[in-house]
This record gives structure tokens, sequence and C-alpha cells, in this order.
């Protein structure tokens, strides 16, 4: 991504000539969220749903580990209330906050949870991140009063994104909200195996009490973060992804150092 492009979020400087508006300058940006490409992001709202589409933790926790890179202050969405079993919101709702994370239950359908939402974009830039179909735009749309492109999930047609660009709207309370387009793949943000843990807010107190300085948390004897997985602290769902996301990075840098 080319950072002398212009992303929306960017404060520009702009001259007029005729009807024609030309930017001339690009201000300084507080952070620049590569995927969906938004600048100057406060917060981003990782939308899910549980069956449709079905509920993808890979997914959930690729977007928090590249949010807590970029220091942007990410916050779980359970969406379809109204259709998903009460149980399962429940898991993942332990889940998530246990790992530190605000977390809202919404139905863009009935407007459950949309009060407890709106509440979060005062007056800060908010970035709507998740898979297609979770209901990003009709979750905006629903909150706004106006009518955001939305897919229907029916058509069950595979890789169909149905926002084609990133749009930032005004909302009341002096915010505004940035729709984006699922995608399907994230890569991994490029940091080194042991940077990992640190990406992950319910690790990294631990993480710097371990006996040795760079511990991958795996097998390590003294390993405070194990401890706090064997003392149920840590949830098994994240452990498991932070191992599966470890061996990418593992095998990634074996490869640039080959
Ligand atoms: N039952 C129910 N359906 C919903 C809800 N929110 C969204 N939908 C439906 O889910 C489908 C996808 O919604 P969209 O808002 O287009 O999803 P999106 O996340 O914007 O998808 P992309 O733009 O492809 O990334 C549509 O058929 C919506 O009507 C909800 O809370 N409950
Ligand atoms: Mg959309
Ligand atoms: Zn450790």
């Amino acid at each position: 991504m080319d950072d002398a492009q212009v992303h929306a979020g960017d404060i520009v400087r702009v001259s007029r000539s005729g009807d024609a508006c030309v930017i001339e300058g690009i201000a300084e940006r507080k952070n620049l969220l590569r995927r969906p490409p938004v600048a100057n992001v406060d917060q981003a709202i990782v939308v899910t749903a549980i069956t449709q589409p079905p509920l993808d933790l890979v997914y959930i926790d690729r977007l928090l580990i590249q949010l807590e890179y970029e220091e942007i202050q990410g916050v779980l969405c359970i969406n379809k209330q109204d259709v998903e079993d009460e149980e399962e919101i429940s898991k993942v709702l332990s889940i998530y906050s246990a790992a530190g994370y605000q977390c809202v239950v919404t139905s863009a359908v009935t407007g459950y949870g949309l009060d407890k939402l709106g509440e979060l974009f005062r007056g800060k830039v908010t970035v709507f991140a998740g898979q297609s179909g979770v209901g990003k735009s009709k979750l905006i749309s629903a909150f706004m009063g106006v009518n955001l492109l939305t897919g229907d999930l029916s058509q069950g047609v595979r890789g169909r994104h149905t926002t084609k660009w990133v749009s930032l709207i005004r909302t009341p309370g002096d915010g505004y909200v940035a729709d984006t387009p699922g995608f399907s793949r994230l890569d991994l943000v490029d940091i080194e195996p042991y940077g990992l843990s640190l990406l992950y807010p319910e690790f990294r107190e631990h993480a710097m009490s371990c006996h040795f300085p760079r511990c991958l948390h795996k097998t390590e004897t003294r390993c405070m973060v194990l401890e706090a997985l064997n003392r149920g602290e840590i949830s098994q769902e994240r452990y498991h992804n932070y191992l599966m996301f470890l061996e990418e990075l593992t095998e990634r840098a074996r490869r640039r150092y080959e």
C-alpha cells in the first residue's frame, strides 16, 4: 500500500480552481490501518455472526492482532442476535471479554444493542471490520437510518463482497464510522515470532514475567503464560490460535533467513 496515496479518514489540504478541488497535501496521520485502508482510526468494531456466516475465530484473532499492532482499540460485536443461539453467543462473549476486549451483542434487524453500539461512536473515528455477510453495512444503516448496500446471504454466492469501497459516515455526537468490505484473506502482521504474545492483551502482562526473556510460551519452564492458561485465565481457543500463528511466523522467519 502506498502511504503517499489518500485514504478514507485522511485530513487533506485542498485548493480550489473553479469547480475543481485539488488535494495539495495530506496531514500527518495518527495511524493507518492497512486492511481495510483507513487513516486516523480510533477504534475498530470487529463484527461477527455465529452461523450466518459461520463464526471464524482465526479470522477474528488475525484482525485483533493487526489492530493491536496498529495500536487501535478493538471491540467485538456479535451481530444477528435475533437468529443466533444464545448459548453460543455467550461462549464467544466469554472468550473475548476474558481477553480484555469490550463486547457488544446486536441485531441490525430488531435494533437490539444498537444504543450501546452508538455510544461507542461518540467523538471517534470507528472502522467496521469483519467477514463478508456478518452485517457491517446493515448495522450502520440501521443505526443511522440510511440505506447502505447490503448483500443477501441466502444467495449463497461465495466470495461475493457487497460493499466495494471504504466510506466514512458522520454520526451524531461528532463521530465518523467507516463501512468497509469484508475480505476473505488477511495476512498476519510482519513481526518476529517472540513479539506475537505482546499483541495478545491477556498474555502481555504474564509474558513480561516469564523466566526466559524471549519465551514463546510453548513448552518453556517457568512460563507465566502457560501458568495463566492452566489456571483458566487464558482461553484455550485464543491459545490454540496463538500457537498456529506462531507456527506461521516461525515459518516465515525461517524462509527469510534461508
Ligand atoms: N437476521 C439478521 N440478518 C442480518 C442482520 N444484520 C445483517 N443481516 C443480513 O445479513 C446479510 C449481509 O449483511 P451486510 O450488511 O450486507 O453484510 P456486510 O458485513 O456488510 O458484508 P460485506 O459488505 O460483503 O462485507 C444481509 O442479508 C442482511 O440483511 C441481523 O442482525 N439479523
Ligand atoms: Mg457491506
Ligand atoms: Zn512464557
